[in-house]
């Protein structure tokens, strides 16, 4: 049987590894900030990923890399309302919103927004009852503290049982909450509140996520864990690729990257070993 994940429009087949494309409409995301912080050039970046292969396209408007602010909800929404109304009716890809805050999801839901990413997973039961009513997709995301102070020294008992946990009770809740389990990813928050030992633990057992029952969603893009072979964030392609491709054999479903041509080459000899796709 074919696995999917539900978007208000229809359904969206996991039989092949998605990509979803990272959109930072930020000044000062860890890799890309100031960037593509001029709506026109974000527009123009999202259509470039999409075109690479990027099947999902994910926007985001503040920056949360480890030490991070939070960004005031009026600053977000005019970061990301000119990408968004641009780019709706630009492309058919799914557009997903990075974002923990409801006012800004419910805003950009009534642009045509198709999917809600929410690192804090889904903490503010008012998130919850968006998604909800909204019939949008949502990626629950584990994080451990704040972004402001998540990698002073976190540590765990076991990482994997307890985003485990947290990833089962916050689903549970959404379910509860009258969201289809189909229109549900979980997301276990690489380097969100974790040193690279958890990072790495996490993606050798990633298998054990399956068992939550809902398709896996993993962001390792040019992150710093990946950093021990050298270079800057943006030097970091084939690092990430390696993390792609474990993340692909130990059983993720979507992937959260910021290069998206490079990606699909690398998870399409992926798929074809690890799921025997075509
Ligand atoms: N990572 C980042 C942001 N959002 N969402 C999910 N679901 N999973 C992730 O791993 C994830 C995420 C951080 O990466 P980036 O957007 O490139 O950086 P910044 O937060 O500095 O904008």
């Amino acid at each position: 049987m074919t696995r999917v994940l539900r978007f208000r429009d229809g359904d969206f087949p996991l039989d092949r590894t998605a990509i979803m494309g990272i959109v930072n409409v930020t000044p000062d995301s860890f890799s890309d900030g100031g960037r593509f912080l001029d709506p026109s050039l974000a527009v123009e970046h999202a259509i470039r990923l999409a075109d690479e292969g990027a099947e999902i396209l994910d926007i985001g408007g503040e920056s949360t890399r480890p030490g991070a602010d939070p960004v005031p909800a009026d600053e977000e929404w005019r970061r990301v309302e000119p990408v968004l109304k641009a780019l709706r009716p630009k492309t058919d890809a799914r557009i997903s919103i990075d974002t923990y805050k409801p006012e800004i999801a419910a805003k950009a839901v009534a642009l045509g927004v198709d999917m809600v990413n929410d690192i804090t997973g889904l903490r503010d039961e008012r998130m919850m009852r968006i998604v909800a009513r909204e019939h949008v997709a949502v990626v629950v995301m584990h994080m451990k503290g704040e972004p402001k102070t998540m990698q002073r020294a976190p540590t765990y008992r076991d990482v994997v049982s307890e985003v485990y946990a947290f990833l089962d009770e916050r689903t549970g809740a959404a379910v509860a909450a009258g969201i289809p389990r189909d229109a549900i990813a979980v997301d276990p928050g690489l380097g969100f509140g974790k040193g690279p030992d958890h990072n790495g633990e996490i993606l050798r057992r990633l298998e054990r996520f399956r068992a939550l029952g809902f398709p896996i969603l993993v962001g390792a893009s040019r992150k710093s864990f990946l950093g021990g072979v050298g270079g800057s964030p943006r030097e970091r392609t084939e690092a990430s690729l390696a993390a792609a491709v474990l993340a692909v054999q130990n059983g993720a479903d979507l992937l959260r990257v910021h290069d998206v041509a490079a990606t699909a080459k690398a998870i399409r000899v992926a798929d074809a070993v690890a799921r025997g796709a075509p």
